[in-house]
Protein backbone atom coordinates (compact mmCIF):
# COMPACT_ATOMS: atom_id res chain seq x y z
CA UNK A 1 0.00 0.00 0.00
CA UNK A 2 1.29 3.60 -0.45
CA UNK A 3 1.14 6.33 2.40
CA UNK A 4 2.08 9.64 2.47
CA UNK A 5 5.19 10.64 4.85
CA UNK A 6 3.65 11.11 8.37
CA UNK A 7 1.21 8.62 7.94
CA UNK A 8 0.78 6.22 11.12
CA UNK A 9 0.19 2.47 10.10
CA UNK A 10 -1.74 0.59 12.55
CA UNK A 11 -2.20 -3.31 12.41
CA UNK A 12 -5.02 -4.59 14.19
CA UNK A 13 -4.33 -8.74 14.44
CA UNK A 14 -7.93 -10.47 14.21
CA UNK A 15 -6.55 -13.48 13.62
CA UNK A 16 -6.96 -16.31 16.33
CA UNK A 17 -3.02 -16.74 17.14
CA UNK A 18 -0.51 -14.18 17.71
CA UNK A 19 1.37 -12.05 14.78
CA UNK A 20 4.22 -9.69 14.75
CA UNK A 21 5.01 -6.99 12.21
CA UNK A 22 9.16 -7.35 11.91
CA UNK A 23 10.88 -4.71 9.57
CA UNK A 24 13.04 -6.04 6.32
CA UNK A 25 16.69 -5.17 6.84
CA UNK A 26 15.79 -3.19 10.06
CA UNK A 27 14.13 -0.73 8.22
CA UNK A 28 11.86 -0.26 11.22
CA UNK A 29 11.02 -1.37 15.20
CA UNK A 30 10.02 -4.32 15.11
CA UNK A 31 6.69 -5.08 17.11
CA UNK A 32 6.53 -7.34 19.86
CA UNK A 33 4.18 -10.37 19.15
CA UNK A 34 0.67 -8.84 18.57
CA UNK A 35 -2.32 -10.75 20.74
CA UNK A 36 -5.82 -11.60 19.45
CA UNK A 37 -7.51 -7.98 19.18
CA UNK A 38 -4.36 -5.73 19.58
CA UNK A 39 -3.00 -2.80 17.80
CA UNK A 40 0.56 -2.36 16.86
CA UNK A 41 1.45 1.64 15.45
CA UNK A 42 4.34 2.69 13.11
CA UNK A 43 4.96 6.16 12.09
CA UNK A 44 6.73 6.28 8.73
CA UNK A 45 8.26 9.71 8.39
CA UNK A 46 10.59 8.91 5.67
CA UNK A 47 9.81 8.00 2.03
CA UNK A 48 10.97 4.44 0.71
CA UNK A 49 9.53 1.32 0.34
CA UNK A 50 9.44 -0.75 3.81
CA UNK A 51 9.12 -4.31 3.48
CA UNK A 52 8.17 -6.40 6.56
CA UNK A 53 6.89 -9.72 7.83
CA UNK A 54 5.49 -11.89 10.69
CA UNK A 55 8.25 -13.10 12.83
CA UNK A 56 6.66 -16.29 13.49
CA UNK A 57 4.81 -17.08 10.09
CA UNK A 58 7.52 -15.74 7.42
CA UNK A 59 4.90 -16.25 4.54
CA UNK A 60 3.04 -13.45 5.96
CA UNK A 61 4.47 -10.24 4.31
CA UNK A 62 3.75 -6.47 3.35
CA UNK A 63 4.93 -3.72 1.52
CA UNK A 64 4.55 -0.35 2.67
CA UNK A 65 5.43 2.59 0.32
CA UNK A 66 5.88 6.14 1.63
CA UNK A 67 5.88 8.90 -0.65
CA UNK A 68 6.06 12.80 -0.63
CA UNK A 69 2.96 14.17 -0.45
CA UNK A 70 4.75 17.50 -2.08
CA UNK A 71 5.59 14.83 -4.87
CA UNK A 72 1.92 14.45 -5.95
CA UNK A 73 0.25 16.31 -8.50
CA UNK A 74 -2.63 18.10 -6.90
CA UNK A 75 -5.95 16.65 -7.61
CA UNK A 76 -4.60 13.77 -9.24
CA UNK A 77 -6.35 10.08 -8.48
CA UNK A 78 -3.24 8.96 -6.28
CA UNK A 79 -2.71 12.56 -4.81
CA UNK A 80 -6.49 11.71 -3.39
CA UNK A 81 -6.33 8.31 -2.50
CA UNK A 82 -3.01 9.51 -0.20
CA UNK A 83 -4.41 12.38 1.34
CA UNK A 84 -7.38 10.27 2.18
CA UNK A 85 -4.86 7.38 4.10
CA UNK A 86 -2.68 10.63 5.64
CA UNK A 87 -3.35 10.28 9.27
CA UNK A 88 -4.36 6.85 10.26
CA UNK A 89 -4.49 3.64 8.37
CA UNK A 90 -5.11 0.51 9.18
CA UNK A 91 -3.71 -3.15 8.25
CA UNK A 92 -4.95 -6.43 9.53
CA UNK A 93 -3.11 -9.27 10.13
CA UNK A 94 -4.45 -12.52 9.37
CA UNK A 95 -2.53 -15.45 8.40
CA UNK A 96 -2.57 -16.25 4.70
CA UNK A 97 -2.08 -20.29 3.78
CA UNK A 98 1.07 -21.22 1.75
CA UNK A 99 -0.11 -22.52 -1.36
CA UNK A 100 -0.21 -26.32 -1.51
CA UNK A 101 1.38 -28.18 -3.93
CA UNK A 102 3.60 -26.66 -5.67
CA UNK A 103 5.85 -29.81 -6.25
CA UNK A 104 8.84 -29.42 -4.80
CA UNK A 105 11.91 -30.09 -6.31
CU1 LIG B 1 1.94 -14.36 12.04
Amino acid sequence: MTIAAGTTVQWRNEDATVHSVTGDDMAFSDSPLIDQGEVYSQAFDRPGTYAYRCGPHPNMIGTIEVIQQQTLKPGSVRDRETRALQETVELFLVDIPAAEGSGGD
